[in-house]
């Protein structure tokens, strides 16, 4: 087990997740937050013990489901509140939104939103980390439904061959959209997919932060030895639709309510007192500052301002186009209209 001082941060960032997530879901009904929203609600054990093993400076990559792993890589709680309402103080000037999320200077790259589309920028990142021999490694999070695209091969077989420090972590909920596992994937095992690639494979339990951390820092570790990639794969479950536009009828109430009782929060907690690690009032006092952090993020996202118009043509593209011309030069021909 870890110590008491692990056992509380933990147990403040998996809560932290979901508030946040909880605070997100209100804002969308309150049409506050646009576009897509896709909740992370139960899987939160998976980005808080995983992202706790590694170092600072270890790249993180990830899919649109990122809420969890933008907090759990300690982005600032109201730069994410701002960025999902589309305001100017996000963490991606409220250009990004909810799958979009990104902090630099955390070695959080993003959050993407083509499926799969993300992992092949890891391997590239772990490329430099192997030739320039920092000892860093890339860690990049995808879903079951990921692994069925071309880029997962790609990736892993391009990773393997070169032994590049890559961490693949699969947080397999059972779904890709309605679809469930066995309707999308030839097997439901998907860690077994390493043997493919001749790496490490490895099944961790998702609803536990324990065991995510342990399984991660092996990975990292082996990354760091040279001993090529790793294949996590997180067994875990999303306790909300796959998106808020998902009246869920494609599973049933008693699937959901078998997962819930594995609530990776609730069992924290439950193990946290059992241990003798946390007391009631010590539990307590960390959900009330949780609740005031929320509170103060949601305000700061709202009394926020929007970006300018004027700067709707910037941060499109990167170098060597300056940001904005080829956009403001294609508007002067074109008024009102901006790719
Ligand atoms: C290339 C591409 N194809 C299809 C989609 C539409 N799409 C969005 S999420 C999703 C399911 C992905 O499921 P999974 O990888 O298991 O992640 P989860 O949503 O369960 O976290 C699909 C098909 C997309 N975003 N990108
Ligand atoms: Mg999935």
């Amino acid at each position: 087990m870890v110590d008491k001082q692990t056992a509380l941060d933990w147990y403040r960032q998996m809560v932290l997740i979901r508030r946040f997530e909880e605070k997100c879901a209100e804002g969308y009904a309150y049409a506050k937050i646009g576009g897509f929203l896709h909740l992370y609600i139960g899987q939160e054990a998976v980005a808080v013990g995983a992202i706790s093993a590694l170092n600072e400076d270890d790249d993180i990559v990830t899919h649109y489901r990122d809420h969890g792993h933008a907090i759990a890589r300690r982005l600032d709680t109201n730069a994410l509140m701002a960025e999902l309402y589309g305001k100017e103080t996000g963490c991606s000037k409220g250009r990004g939104g909810s799958m979009h999320l990104a902090d630099a200077s955390k070695h959080f790259w993003g959050g993407y939103a083509l499926v799969g589309a993300h992992l092949p920028m890891a391997v590239g990142m772990a490329m430099r980390h192997q030739y320039t021999g920092s000892q860093q490694v890339a860690m990049t999070i995808f879903g079951d439904g990921s692994s069925n695209n071309g880029g997962f091969h790609e990736s892993l077989n391009m990773a393997a061959v070169f032994k590049l420090p890559v961490i693949f972590l699969l947080e397999n909920n059972l779904y890709s959209m309605g679809v469930a596992i066995h309707r999308d994937s030839a097997i439901e095992d998907l860690h077994k997919r390493a043997i493919g690639y001749g790496i490490h494979g490895e099944a961790v339990d998702g609803m536990d932060p324990l065991a995510m951390y342990e399984a991660t820092q092996r990975a990292a570790e082996r990354c760091r030895r040279g001993e090529g990639p790793v294949l996590l794969e997180a067994k875990t479950y999303r306790f909300r639709g796959h998106s808020m536009a998902d009246p869920e009828y494609y599973r049933d109430k008693e699937e959901v309510e078998f997962w819930r009782q594995r609530d990776p929060i609730a069992n924290w907690k439950q193990r946290m007192l059992d241990e003798g690690l946390a007391t009631e009032a010590e539990i307590t006092a960390l959900d009330e500052s949780v609740e005031r952090e929320m509170e103060e993020a949601v305000r700061f996202a709202d009394e926020s301002p929007d970006p300018a118009l004027d700067t709707l043509c910037d941060f499109l593209y990167a170098t060597p186009v300056e940001n904005g011309d080829l956009c403001r030069q294609q508007q002067a021909e074109k008024p009102g209209y901006a790719r």
